[in-house]
């Protein structure tokens, strides 16, 4: 089989480097993204030099502002990070059509198919991060490697600024003196059992049997066992992102009941939320839909400037949208949708409030008790009222049995 060629490449610092390269006064200063020092909320980000305070994305602002009183603290400006990943990303098709979009300013690159374009995959990525760095302006990492976690685990042995190719021959070598914390299998609660084990480093993984890591961890630990080898098949995996993210239902027996409607409403927002969180996609319009008994078809649609993904928001707004259309009808309705479009990957920040992930986390600890116990575990009011009406099944998730739902 042939060798593959994967390049792995990540902005250093995104937001923080955008920021110094809009406002060089800033550099080689402390610069912290996401707020002011004395706000609520999170960094999104800092630059190297804030790093060295122990600062790091994620933490609290005043926090930051303690570790770092002469920090420059700027909220940051989310359409102008994504001015420059959208560049980012343009550059990276000039050299393979095989590029995924692992994040706003992460990629890998497959060479494979097109290898007989170039000479030398090293040469070629050093290539690539040369034209990104002049291009951008920004300072970019980039690991080389066979596989998708060896190139990852390459560019974070680069940062920052860095090149790092992990040669033929030389995986165990480059695997063995790497942290465990540095494998994507093994979270905090994993490093505490194994630093009890006195297992530090990816080599110390080696010595445990496949059996042992997998009753320590379940079927994580079969992940483990595989990535702590270097061990990835995963391909790199183009996809576009959707140009829009629906949601709608053809009722049984058309429904005149408001509440009623509301509460379908409700549901098909919180399926919409999921699909949106899904893809990491946050909506700059949303549009609900309402057919009549007549099978007569309205559509109103809301613009709003500061994408939208979390189901609170995204549900009032469509809520707004369709009582109009409901009260000037004296009609039944035999549908309802919502659907959200001029879709963007990530995270909006405001001109206006501090950085806060609060939204993302609640999003994040719904889907995981759905996981779990299923989508009707965790319900709104409104949608409750669903759970009276149709008969749920609750093993298989939340299911309109009478619907049809489509995608
Ligand atoms: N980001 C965010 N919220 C997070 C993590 C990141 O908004 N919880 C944003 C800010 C970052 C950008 O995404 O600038 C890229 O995230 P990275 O994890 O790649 O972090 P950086 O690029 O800032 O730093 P590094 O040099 O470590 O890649
Ligand atoms: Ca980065």
């Amino acid at each position: 089989m042939k060798r593959r060629c994967i390049v792995h490449i990540d902005i250093d610092a995104f937001f923080a480097a955008v920021e110094e390269l809009l406002n060089p006064a800033l550099i080689g200063r402390p610069v912290i993204v996401g707020g002011l020092a004395h706000e609520r909320g999170v960094a999104a980000t800092c630059n190297y030099v804030a790093r060295r305070y122990g600062i790091h994305a994620g933490m609290p602002l005043r926090q930051c502002y303690q570790l770092c009183p002469d920090g420059l603290f700027v909220r940051g400006n989310y359409q102008v990070y994504q001015a420059f990943s959208e560049k980012f990303f343009r550059l990276l098709y000039e050299y393979t059509p095989d590029v995924e979009e692992a994040s706003l300013d992460e990629a890998y690159l497959e060479f494979t198919r097109c290898r007989h374009l170039y000479n030398s995959f090293p040469e070629a990525a050093r290539r690539v991060k040369a034209r990104v760095e002049k291009e951008t302006g920004l300072k970019v990492s980039v690991g080389v490697a066979p596989n998708k976690i060896l190139a990852k685990l390459a560019t974070k042995k680069a940062k920052p600024a860095g090149f790092f190719e992990v040669e033929e021959g030389r995986e165990e070598e480059f695997l063995r003196g790497l942290g465990i914390e540095s494998l994507p299998g093994i979270g905090p609660k994993a490093q505490v059992i194994l630093r009890l084990l006195n297992i530090h480093k990816i080599g110390d993984l080696w010595g445990l049997p496949r059996a042992s890591l997998r009753s320590l961890f379940g079927l994580e630990g079969e992940e483990v066992y595989l990535q702590s080898r270097g061990i990835d098949s995963r391909p790199v995996f183009h996809r576009t992102a959707p140009k829009s993210v629906s949601r709608e239902t053809t009722f049984l027996e058309d429904i005149w009941d408001r509440r009623l409607l509301l509460a379908h409403l409700a549901y098909l927002c919180d399926r919409l939320t999921l699909g949106l969180r899904q893809e990491h996609l946050y909506a700059h319009i949303i549009e609900v839909k309402a057919r009549y008994s007549d099978f007569k078809t309205e559509v109103r649609r809301r613009l709003v400037l500061t994408p939208l993904q979390e189901m609170g928001a995204i549900y009032r707004i469509a809520e707004d949208l369709f009582l109009p259309l409901f009260a000037s009808s004296r009609l039944s309705l035999r549908l309802v949708g919502v659907k959200a479009s001029d879709l963007v990957r990530a995270r909006p920040l405001s001109l206006f409030e501090p950085y806060s992930d609060r939204e993302e986390r609640l999003g994040a600890a719904v889907d995981q008790v759905r996981g779990k116990y299923g989508f009707g575990s965790v319900l709104t009011m409104r949608e409750k009222m669903l759970d009276a009406i149709y008969a749920f099944e609750r093993q298989r998730g939340f299911v309109l049995k009478t619907a049809s739902l489509t995608r």
